[in-house]
């Protein structure tokens, strides 16, 4: 049997795979290689507007995907921000865990949310095993989506 860590690893090259050539929306937000590691959504972009339940896609460039805990160089596990930053001396401290900051530690790479209809923003961050900040941090572009209202049927 495979380590769990070889297991995700495999199936991560699996949906990349899947994914085939970059399409020009993933094109669009994916950092340059020379900027170094970087996170960005794929298939959402700011200004979007969006019916929910929605599901949101993570890239990651120049590191690799390892669930929280795992000793192994160069990676880490994404957290996605809705509604909120972090700044200044939150950087130094694990990511809190709520519903406004949540780890995939498990090394997913995509959600679905049922977010309140109107505009929310998104940001992806890469955290290492512990949940703390790369130096320097690994942050996407923070985008600002809008959740349509549902129709009304009567
Ligand atoms: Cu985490």
């Amino acid at each position: 049997m495979r380590p769990l860590t070889t297991s995700l690893a495999f199936s991560a090259v699996l949906l990349l795979a899947a994914c085939g050539p970059a399409d020009d929306a993933d094109s669009r937000t994916r950092p340059h290689a020379d900027a170094g590691p970087g996170v960005y959504f794929v298939n959402i972009h700011d200004g979007d507007t969006v019916t929910a339940p929605f599901r949101v896609v993570f890239g990651l460039t120049g590191k690799g995907v390892a669930p929280a805990g795992v000793i192994k160089a160069d990676t880490g596990h994404h957290h996605l921000l809705i509604d909120e930053t972090l700044e200044g001396e939150e950087l130094d401290f694990a990511i809190p865990s709520d519903a406004n900051h949540i780890h995939f530690g498990g090394g997913q790479t995509e959600i679905v949310l049922d977010l309140a209809p109107g505009a929310h923003t998104l940001q992806l961050n890469l955290g290492d095993l512990n949940h703390e900040q790369f130096d320097p941090p690994i942050f996407s572009e923070r985008i600002t989506i809008t959740v349509a209202a549902a129709d009304d049927p009567s």
